[in-house]
C-alpha cells in the first residue's frame, strides 16, 4: 500500500485527536478544611474520615489543625480565601466570633460548609450547610439514662459532678443544656460541681482530682461531655481509691473505642454516641454545592446510646 504524504498527515491528525488531553477536563475540587485540633479520640477519627473521603473522591484537601485556637482557624480560613479554594469547610472551635471572616469568604464567593460544631451568626447565608450531631439531644440521652438508672436503684438522692467540654463550644453548651433539662424531672438529682475539662484526658483527670479533693465521697455520679475526659477522670477516681462505674457512676458522650474498653472493664456505665465519620457527607455536599445543586441547610447524623451491658458485643463492630 503506497503511503502518500496526504495519508501520513491524515493519520497523524487522527492520532493527535485521540491522545490529546481533553482541553476542558474538570480540575479536581479543592477544599480548604480548618480542623479544631487533635484533642480527642473523636477528633482523630473525624480527621481520618475527612482525609479518607477526600482521597477517595480525588478532592484536593488543604488541611489546617488549629490546636483548639480560634485565631488559628480565622488565619487558616483567610489563607484558603487567598488561595481561591473552591469550598471552605471547618469545625468551629467555639460558637461566636466568625461574622467577619465568614463575610470575607462570602465576598470572595467561596461557599462555606460547617461540620461537627455550629456557629452563632446573625446572617445564616454566611454558610451553606451545617453537617453534625444534635448535641442537646445527646445531653438529653445522657440525662434519660441517669433517670432510668436512678429509678432502678431505689431513687436515692444523687450528687453529680460535670466535666464540661471546651468553654464556648457548641457541644459543651448544648450537652449541658440537654442533660440539665432532663434531670430537672427528678429533684433528687443534683449537679454539685461543674467545670470545663476542655475535652481532653489530661484536663479531665486534673479537674476530677480537684472535685474529689473538695467533694470526696459526696460524689455519686460523673457526667463528662466526652469520653476522653471521662477516661482521664476514671484514672483520678482509681487513684483516689474508689471504684469508677460502682462507687461513682460514669456517664459520657462520643462512643470511641476507649469508652467501650472502659465499659468492658466495668469502669464506665454508658456512652452516648456522637458520630465523627462525617467525611463522605462533607465531600458529597461540597461537590453538590460546586455543581450548583441545592443542599440541606442542616444535615443531622444518626446516633445511638451504648450502655455497658452491650459493650463487649459492640466493641468489634466499632468503626472509630
Ligand atoms: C462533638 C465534637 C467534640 C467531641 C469531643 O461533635 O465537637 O469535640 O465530643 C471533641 O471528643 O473534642
Amino acid at each position: 500500500m503506497i503511503i502518500t504524504r496526504r495519508t501520513l498527515l491524515g493519520v497523524a491528525a487522527a492520532i493527535a485527536c485521540a491522545t490529546a488531553i481533553p482541553a476542558f477536563a474538570a480540575k479536581p475540587l479543592t477544599i480548604g478544611f480548618s480542623q479544631v485540633g487533635a484533642e480527642s479520640e473523636w477528633r482523630t477519627a473525624n480527621t481520618a474520615s475527612i482525609k479518607d473521603a477526600a482521597k477517595k473522591a480525588g478532592v484536593t484537601l488543604k488541611f489546617a489543625d488549629a490546636q483548639q485556637q480560634q485565631q488559628n482557624q480565622v488565619k487558616a480560613i483567610r489563607s484558603f480565601i487567598a488561595q481561591h479554594v473552591d469550598v471552605i469547610a471547618f469545625s468551629p472551635v467555639v460558637e461566636t466570633g466568625w461574622e467577619t471572616v465568614l463575610r470575607e469568604a462570602k465576598n470572595a464567593k467561596i461557599p462555606v460548609i460547617l461540620t461537627d460544631r455550629a456557629v452563632k451568626v446573625t446572617d445564616p447565608s454566611l454558610y451553606v450547610s451545617f453537617i453534625g450531631s444534635d448535641f442537646v439531644e445527646e445531653g438529653r440521652r445522657a440525662g434519660r439514662w441517669l433517670l432510668d438508672y436512678d429509678k432502678k436503684n431505689g431513687g436515692k438522692p444523687l450528687n453529680i459532678v460535670e466535666l464540661q467540654g471546651t468553654t464556648g463550644a457548641a457541644p459543651a453548651i448544648d450537652r449541658k443544656t440537654g442533660f440539665a433539662e432532663v434531670i430537672a424531672a427528678n429533684p433528687k438529682l443534683k449537679i454539685i460541681r461543674s467545670q470545663t475539662g476542655d475535652f481532653t484526658r489530661a484536663k479531665g483527670k486534673e479537674v476530677m482530682e480537684a472535685f474529689l479533693k473538695s467533694e470526696g465521697k459526696n460524689i455519686n455520679v460523673l457526667y463528662a461531655h466526652n469520653d476522653d475526659m471521662a477516661i482521664g477522670a476514671i484514672q483520678a477516681i482509681e487513684e483516689a481509691g474508689l471504684k469508677p462505674g460502682k462507687d461513682i457512676i460514669v456517664i459520657s458522650i462520643d462512643g470511641v473505642k476507649g469508652a467501650f474498653e472502659a465499659m468492658k472493664a466495668g469502669k464506665l456505665n454508658v456512652t452516648v454516641e456522637c458520630n465523627p465519620l462525617l467525611g463522605p457527607t462533607l465531600i458529597q455536599t461540597a461537590q453538590d454545592v460546586v455543581a450548583g445543586k441545592p443542599v440541606p441547610k442542616r444535615i443531622v447524623v444518626n446516633e445511638g446510646v451504648f450502655p455497658a451491658e452491650v459493650a463487649a458485643k459492640e466493641l468489634p463492630n466499632r468503626k472509630y
